[in-house]
């Protein structure tokens, strides 16, 4: 019986971080293309949402949009949510800040394309500091060298999030490696212990192996191409 079906393009961006999960906890899913359901009938829907992804439950008959939405939804389903008051609170935060940093390094759902000006201001200064913040929550709250995980000693929604950000982006653009292993380094070891996951790695290489380093497309990944090669 299906679990679940995702509407999303065959990019990894917002699309990785349910799929992640899905893959992690075995779900049984299937794909379809954002424009089933995008634009014409994301109002028709039960739950409407303004744009993919979205996700819907078999079991519920229900969908779902907002991808922080989607991701406490299943975390929830499939005990996957830390159980402290804070730490709860805190990986939704994590989801958050991911799709804060989707936006900003999208320069707002491309908005405007990119200009060396604004594109130094965010590689040189915001994204360095994203990856603190990232870095000094996991280190205050679990992990360590080679171990551990970003809300305590087991892997919790805020960890395949965390992967899905940061792992899918220096696989995409390996120039940001670099930045990622001096401002978090062990962030960076996580995300590969979280992409080593078998059915995680399963995915990925076929994901990899079909799509190349595509994430989020159109004219934006153009720009942010342009900048970084
Ligand atoms: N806050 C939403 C953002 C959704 C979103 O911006 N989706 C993008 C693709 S990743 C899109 O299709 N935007 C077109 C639109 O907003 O109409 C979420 O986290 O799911």
């Amino acid at each position: 019986m299906l679990d679940y079906k995702l509407y999303y393009w065959d990019l990894p961006f917002r699309g990785n971080f349910i799929l992640l999960l899905l893959e992690e906890v075995g779900a049984k899913y299937e794909r379809h293309g954002a424009s089933d359901l995008y634009p014409e009938r994301s109002l028709k829907i039960k739950n409407p949402g303004m744009a993919p992804p979205y996700l819907y439950e078999c079991k519920s008959k229900t969908y779902f949009a907002q991808m922080p939405a989607i991701l406490m939804h299943l975390g929830r389903e499939y005990d996957y949510l830390p159980k402290r008051a804070e730490t709860h609170t805190l990986a939704l935060k994590t989801i958050l800040d991911c799709n804060d940093v989707l936006m900003e390094i999208t320069n707002f759902n491309g908005m405007a394309m990119w200009q060396k000006s604004n594109w130094e201001e965010f590689r040189y200064s915001r994204l360095p500091d994203w990856m603190k913040i990232f870095e000094k929550t996991g280190l205050e709250h679990g992990l360590k060298d080679g171990k551990g995980f970003m809300l305590g000693s087991t892997l919790s929604i805020a960890d395949i999030a965390t992967a899905a950000l940061f792992g899918t982006m220096v696989y995409s653009f390996p120039q940001l490696n670099e930045d990622l292993q001096e401002n978090a380094p062990h962030i960076a070891s996580l995300c590969q212990r979280v992409e080593a996951r078998p059915a995680i790695k399963g995915f990925l290489d076929a994901q990899r192996g079909q799509y190349g380093n595509g994430y989020c497309g159109g004219q934006i990944e153009q720009s942010l191409r342009k900048m970084i090669d």
